[in-house]
């Protein structure tokens, strides 16, 4: 496999300007005729020949300019169609035989659950037809689709309809043509039969665009969210940015069968099913969150990423940190702020920070990669939001906004790189990002250490940071990162100090952010009239490790007094964190466990707070995941961990019974299901109650809040706390859930997944035996997701078996799905990325399979990129 590297990039010698395809579709064969209108670049070097992609297509027919070519006049190699000696100007006709209905990857133009559908991004395209399948190269596009009229009676493509009818036999064609040029990973298609909800929405300059979703016919009464969904993203994109939608019709498809979450295809989404269909019955509040947010995050896409695009794939965070930036925002405005952003650090810190810290640490400009798709990673999504964020927090909203306006002045129309992004925020503001650029091209995850000297005599009070970027694959030896500290001090009466820095005349403010941009820093505050505790990286502020040396009481101070809430919540994890990871030792040498009683009273005061928000209380009250505290020990220990965590959760469960009881019962309630913020609080702390209820009270307790479920939520939380109890309730709500929703295809998912996660023994017996079963499915990616890689990534105590029995059956599904879908193979053999944290019994475990996978025959690249980069 060869290795692709960002400084190699050249602009393209041949811009091909109009696309006209021709899809024919027929059962065992599908024919593609493209006629392309090519112009050779002002820029292009003498002689250079055309270059065409291609993967896995028949070539029947090859004609330049109305000429049939012969085959002494083009090569085709491997993947590479080469036309030398072409003209200034031409057009290109091919016509190609391609197999959706054997097409198991999902990528290209693929057949699933009786739809024929595309995925182009990143290198789908050149699945469908001969192109030069890179961003840089914007055309028009018309296309035909062709298929028999009964079976597939829903025929799309991008943008306008301009034409449909019937033809011979049963069959007939729809012509779609979108007026914007647009890069190839954009295109799509789709031939099926949909039923179609259609809405409109008018937008703030008074036109009318039509919504169209496109679902199973099963699924047509739960569109509704995913409609609303889109109206309110359309509208707030108007009222924050400016931006309108720019074509006539909208419009979603949804599958079951999808490699990704959706993809943004110009006025065309084809999204993964769990990502529109929603009623309470079947979807719990996080689904209609999720469903919310990507909804906004492909629509948002329509400018960021589509309108101004990127000249090539190292450049992916440019669309994709700040498309997740925007989605973001528009969540928080949506429902409560501080909520989505400790979910949305939850995740960067269970996904991203593992990342930056294994063999596939990249920076969010990757700077080589084998196979594209291995880079739709976290650090370039969720880390690229952070950074944009950051930019965000130096510039403060205003100059921001002005940015943005000029970023799209300057490249509408256009496929750039991050730079662009970078200078016109600089431009637009006058703030200079010359060190703040390290974040785009500096992999790993920065440590911040804080020490504080307070001088009672001169009412000084100091904050010494220093830095430390640690070493990544093929980098060492960093500068220092620009890391805005936003921050606080909090008096010992809870109230706010104002900081005033040294040589400032005036007093400060009670809130600001400080730019820390050296090895080691120290900002002096003065009038300080008693030592004070400072709140640090509020609204997590940079994406750091940070370490202050704070004592337990102050860890509780914080969690009772810091004004952000944020920072409350980061306050009582890292208090968790400290408390079960200090016992780990204690596990290990068979010591008695205690939990201190300042911590038990801390959390209870939280748990009865009355003014408190209830979805706050409950993230400050989960404790921290296994895996989440494994990736804060340098040699993670599996058993130490379960046992300390388990002891923990215990504890609290049995000495704060009552309290789990009462809070249980105030937040239960018979009214309807609504989808408010305060509702979904109260549903998310009754869950968590819940899991500490049916430690101490007998299962059927937990089978009847099971049993009386009104809506998903409810019934999944409840189901999810039974799955862990080694009793036969568990074995029963099981099989009723199952009866209940085997027709349903996400909701199956749940079972599925709820039963890879389950703490009970025997869970490796039970997925084994699951993936057996007739509902799984190991060709689609959800299922894969939902009992292996829920397994191998959610459940780490089983997963990591002492017998590497869990290491099989990963190994063994990467190697299966190798030759079915290379992409999802590729994202399951991550899961040993992180194998060198481990023991060394269960290192040589691992390694023996990185190797196996390894030495598979015909391995995809993609593959081989990650496990040769695991075993380095
Ligand atoms: N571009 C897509 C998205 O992130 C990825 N398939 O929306
Ligand atoms: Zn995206």
């Amino acid at each position: 496999p060869v290795e692709k590297h960002l400084k190699d990039y050249k602009r393209p010698d041949f811009n091909v300007e109009t696309v006209e395809l021709h899809v024919d579709i027929c059962e065992t064969e599908t024919h593609v005729t493209a006629t392309l209108g090519v112009a050779k670049s002002p820029e292009a070097a003498e002689g250079a020949p055309f270059l065409l992609d291609g993967k896995e297509l028949e070539l029947l027919e090859i004609e330049v300019d109305g000429r049939t070519l012969s085959e002494v006049d083009y090569t085709l190699e491997g993947e590479v169609l080469t036309l030398p000696g072409m003209p200034e100007a031409f057009s290109l006709k091919t016509k190609v035989k391609i197999h959706p209905e054997t097409n198991t990857s999902l990528e290209g133009l693929y057949f699933a659950d009786g739809t024929f559908l595309t995925q182009c991004e990143a290198e789908g395209f050149r699945r469908i037809t001969f192109f030069p399948d890179r961003p840089d190269v914007m055309s028009s596009y018309r296309c035909t689709v062709v298929a028999d009229k009964a079976k597939y009676p829903v025929l799309l493509a991008n943008g306008n309809l301009v034409e449909e009818g019937a033809l011979a036999d049963g069959r007939h064609f729809a012509t779609w043509e979108d007026p914007h040029k647009k890069p190839s990973y954009l295109f799509a298609m789709v031939a099926g039969d949909l039923a179609c909800r259609k809405d409109s929405f008018t937008t703030a300059s008074g036109r009318e665009v039509a919504l169209r979703f496109y679902v199973d016919h099963q699924d047509a009464d739960k569109c509704e969210h995913a409609i609303e969904s889109l109206k309110k993203s359309m509208a707030w994109d108007e009222e924050t940015f400016g931006l309108e939608y720019d074509l006539d019709i909208y419009m979603v498809v949804a599958t079951h069968s999808f490699n990704a979450g959706a993809m943004e295809n110009k006025g065309l989404n084809v999204f993964n099913s769990k990502y529109v269909l929603a009623k309470p019955e079947t979807a719990t509040d996080t689904d209609f969150q999720n469903i919310e947010g990507v909804i906004g995050h492909e629509y948002f896409h329509n400018w960021t990423g589509n309108r101004v695009t990127l000249c090539n794939w190292f450049q992916l965070s440019l669309k994709e940190g700040l498309t997740v930036f925007r989605d973001q925002e528009f969540s928080s405005d949506m429902g409560s702020r501080a909520v989505k952003r400790i979910s949305d650090v939850r995740v960067l810190r269970a996904a991203q920070f593992p990342e930056d810290a294994g063999p596939m640490a990249h920076p969010i400009r990757p700077e080589s990669y084998i196979e594209m798709n291995n880079f739709y990673t976290a650090t370039v999504y969720n880390k690229g939001a952070e950074v944009i964020r950051m930019i965000h927090t130096f510039l403060g909203p205003d100059a921001f906004r002005k940015g943005m306006d000029l970023y799209f002045e300057r490249h509408d129309g256009g496929a750039v790189a991050c730079e662009e992004f970078v200078k016109a925020m600089e431009d637009a503001s006058g703030v200079d990002l010359t060190r703040f650029r390290l974040w785009y091209s500096q992999a790993g995850t920065p440590k911040v250490t804080v020490d504080r000297a307070y001088d009672a005599e001169t009412k000084h009070y100091t904050l010494t940071f220093t830095q430390a970027v640690p070493d990544t694959p093929g980098q060492s030896n960093k500068k220092p990162m620009q890391i805005p500290v936003k921050m606080g001090l909090i008096g010992a009466d809870g109230m706010p100090i104002p900081l005033t820095l040294e040589g400032e005349s005036a007093q400060g403010p009670l809130e600001r952010v400080l730019s820390f941009s050296a090895n080691m820093e120290s900002f002096t505050f003065t009038g300080v009239e008693d030592e004070p505790i400072p709140s640090l990286f509020r609204g997590f502020s940079a994406p750091v490790t940070k370490v202050v040396d704070f004592t337990e009481e102050e860890l509780i101070f914080l969690m009772g007094n810091d004004p952000d809430p944020f920072n409350r919540w980061d306050a009582a994890q890292q208090l968790f964190a400290d408390t079960i990871l200090g016992m780990v030792a204690d596990v290990r040498d068979d010591k008695k466990l205690s939990l201190s009683e300042p911590l038990v009273a801390a959390v209870k005061k939280t748990l009865t707070h009355d003014t408190l928000d209830k979805a706050l209380i409950a993230q400050a009250l989960t404790l921290p995941s296994e895996t989440e505290l494994g990736d804060r020990m340098a040699h993670i220990d599996v058993d130490g961990i379960h046992a300390a965590r388990e002891f923990v959760a215990d504890t609290l469960a049995e000495k704060l019974k009552m309290s789990w009881r009462a809070v249980f019962e105030e937040c239960a309630d018979d009214g309807p299901y609504t989808l408010d913020s305060e509702s979904i609080a109260r549903r998310r702390l009754k869950s968590l109650c819940l899991t500490y209820l049916a430690r101490v009270e007998t299962p059927i307790t937990t089978f009847e809040a099971f049993a009386s479920a009104t809506n998903m939520t409810d019934e999944l939380a409840a189901l999810t706390v039974l799955s862990d109890l080694d009793a036969e309730e568990s074995e029963k709500a099981m099989g009723l859930f199952y009866e209940a929703w085997k027709a349903d295809t996400l909701v199956l998912d749940k079972w599925f997944m709820t039963q890879a996660t389950s703490k009970r023994p025997g869970t490796l017996e039970r997925v084994k035996a699951l993936a057996e079963h007739p509902d799984f499915d190991i060709k689609n990616p959800n299922k894969v997701r939902s009992l292996i890689g829920a397994f191998c990534q959610g459940n780490p105590w089983h997963f990591h078996r002492k017998d590497g029995k869990g290491y099989d059956l990963l190994a063994d599904t990467v190697i299966t799905l190798n030759a079915i879908n290379p992409s999802i193979a590729a994202r399951m053999a991550s899961g040993f990325n992180r194998w060198k944290r481990y023991d060394e019994e269960r290192q040589g475990l691992m390694k023996a399979r990185l190797e196996r996978i390894k030495n598979t025959e015909n391995l995809a690249s993609g593959v081989f990129e990650i496990v040769s980069k695991a075993l380095i």
